[in-house]
Order: structure tokens, then C-alpha cells, then sequence
């Protein structure tokens, strides 16, 4: 992009800062200096869970005045339309670069056409995009959600065998990649254990007041189960809460098996409350940094990247792993 158009941008981009409610900039730009940035615009889908707090922070972290980069995050609240909107801003505004970490896979193709047609380069991150044009994204970087999903019923197989296990699943955003692979894992589990049960499948939107919603209605209708899959932390949380409020001892009356590994979640793995937490690593910002530095040398950049993970349960896990960990 031309100097003199971009700086047209910038003072946009500083007007829109101002206005934006729910947009977590930082300051807006003030100076010429900013032509000596790069500009990247970071579509998130909103501050539902740890997880993706965690991500945001890390994203601020690597693309940091220091590092280089000058960048702005739009909170979607997890609504697509918003993400449109806002890529077509970044588009308006002429940035470098656009990070997209997309809530749903479908729906994505019109806006990423623009972005292209604009030159802009598009990294996905965290979750995926369905579409037939691979060519509408540089590079993904993000998690095997069905592997993950995976392991977690190895280590129900391992634990429950062919006894009888009444599950209550909580899903995910419906339509995302974590909850499409978790729930396709759980559901091949399922195929796969005749003597296992689904008695009760719901969206808890990933949120802890969600899951904490779901499990206290079914708890008050007299549910029986044995188990929590939950997609999240933040809904295992809140199903722990609400078992708590009735009196039940996760861990002891119910298996609660998790998705994500933050720390407070691995605290709870210590105490027994969760069984099993499958990690989903969230720090993407240096890895997004390290795309972006190949691109900026006109380097190619691997078109997907599976982050490397593990899982956790009280025998497995130490306090070293604990304290070496950034979330
Ligand atoms: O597991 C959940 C978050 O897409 C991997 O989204 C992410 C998921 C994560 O809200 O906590």
C-alpha cells in the first residue's frame, strides 16, 4: 500500500478505535512512526472461556510495538456477522495482515475473496474454515480437535471398560471445529462401547455460566448419569459448581472429563474433581509472529499446522508440568 494511504488509514483506524466499545485496541495511532509498523488486524472470536483469553493475551504479547507490529483485535462476541464486518474494516483500513480465529467453519467465502482481492494475506488460527478455495488463506495454525477428542475416550476405555456409563455431553459453539472434532470423537466412542449411554447432549456455548445452567436443569429433573464430557473448562467449571450446589462430589459421584488444560483446570485434576483434561494449547501469537516474519521475507510458510499436545490426569500429572505452563 501506498505511505500516503495507509496514514489516511491510520487516522481512521484511530477514530474507529476511539468509537468502538467492544474493540480492545490498544491506543490509537498519533504519529508518522506507524508507517514503520506492521499492521495486522486480529478478528477474535470473543472472551467466552480462559482459553481464549489466553490466546488474545498471546497474540498481544508476539505482535507488540516492540516486536514490530502494530495490532488491532475486534471482539466478535462469538458472532460471525461481527467478524465479517470487521475483516471488511481491516480491509477498509488497509492493514498488512488479517488474523482470523473464525467461530463457525461455514460462511466465510465472500469476505475472504474481498480480503484477497484486497492482497491482503489471511492467517487462520485455533479453529478451522470449511471451503472448497484453499487459496482464500495463507497459512492455519491451530489443534487436531478429533484427536484430541480421541484421547480423551482412550482413557474413558482404559478407566470404564465395558461397564455401563451414562455420559451428559455439553458441547461447544455448535458449528465450530473444537465442537465438531470433539463431538465426532465422542460419537465414534459411543458407536464403538455398546454399554455407554448418551442420556443428555446440550450446547453450554463454551461458557462456565452455560454449562453451569445446563447441568443444575437436569440435576433438578432427576438425570442419572456417571460421567460430564465437557468441551471446555469453562463448562466443566460450571457443571463442578452446580453438582457442588446439590451436594454431589465431582470426581466421586460424577467422572468429569475436560477439553482445554488450563491451570486452574489442572489444580482441579490434582484435587480429583476433573479426571482427565485433554490439552489444547492456546498460545498462538508466536507462532503467528514466526508466519508473518517468513512472509514479510517472501518466504513460504506451511499452509497447516498441528500444535503438538498432551493430556493429563492425576497419575500422569506433576507440579512441574504445572508451573512451566504459560496459562
Ligand atoms: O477449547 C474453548 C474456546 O476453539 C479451541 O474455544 C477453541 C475452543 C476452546 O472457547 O475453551
Amino acid at each position: 500500500m501506498k505511505k500516503s494511504t495507509k496514514k489516511i488509514s491510520l487516522l481512521l483506524l484511530a477514530l474507529c478505535t476511539l468509537c468502538l466499545t467492544a474493540c480492545t485496541a490498544s491506543p490509537a495511532p498519533t504519529d508518522e512512526t506507524y508507517d514503520d509498523f506492521i499492521l495486522v488486524g486480529f478478528s477474535q472470536v470473543g472472551a467466552e472461556s480462559d482459553w481464549r483469553n489466553a490466546n488474545t493475551k498471546s497474540m498481544q504479547a508476539a505482535l507488540s510495538e516492540e516486536n514490530g507490529y502494530r495490532l488491532i483485535i475486534d471482539d466478535a462476541q462469538q458472532k460471525q456477522e461481527r467478524q465479517i464486518t470487521a475483516i471488511r474494516n481491516f480491509i477498509h483500513q488497509g492493514v498488512d495482515y488479517i488474523i482470523l480465529a473464525p467461530t463457525t467453519e461455514k460462511g466465510w467465502d465472500t469476505v475472504l475473496l474481498e480480503a484477497k482481492a484486497a492482497g491482503i494475506p489471511v492467517i487462520i488460527v485455533d479453529r478451522m474454515i470449511e471451503s472448497e478455495d484453499d487459496t482464500l488463506f495463507t497459512s492455519w495454525i491451530g489443534s487436531d480437535f478429533r484427536k484430541e477428542a480421541n484421547t480423551a475416550v482412550r482413557w474413558m476405555e482404559q478407566h470404564f471398560g465395558s461397564k455401563p456409563l451414562r455420559i451428559v455431553h455439553l458441547q461447544g459453539n455448535i458449528g465450530s471445529s473444537a465442537q465438531i472434532g470433539r463431538t465426532e470423537g465422542l460419537d465414534a466412542g459411543l458407536q464403538n462401547n455398546p454399554s455407554w449411554q448418551l442420556v443428555y447432549r446440550d450446547t453450554g456455548d463454551f461458557t462456565q455460566a452455560k454449562g453451569q445452567e445446563l447441568v443444575e436443569a437436569l440435576l433438578a429433573d432427576g438425570l442419572e448419569f456417571d460421567l460430564i464430557f465437557a468441551e471446555n473448562d469453562n463448562m466443566a467449571y460450571g457443571a463442578i459448581d452446580a453438582l457442588k450446589n446439590a451436594g454431589l462430589t465431582p470426581g466421586r459421584d460424577v467422572t468429569i472429563i475436560s477439553f482445554d488444560a488450563n491451570r486452574a483446570a489442572l489444580e482441579m485434576v490434582i484435587t480429583g474433581e476433573i479426571a482427565y483434561d485433554v490439552e489444547c494449547n492456546p498460545l498462538h501469537g508466536p507462532r503467528v509472529q514466526k508466519i508473518i516474519e517468513k512472509l514479510e521475507k517472501g518466504e513460504a510458510t506451511p499452509k497447516l499446522t498441528f500444535v503438538e499436545e498432551s493430556a493429563f490426569d492425576a497419575d500422569t500429572i506433576t507440579r512441574e508440568m504445572m508451573d512451566s505452563r504459560g496459562y
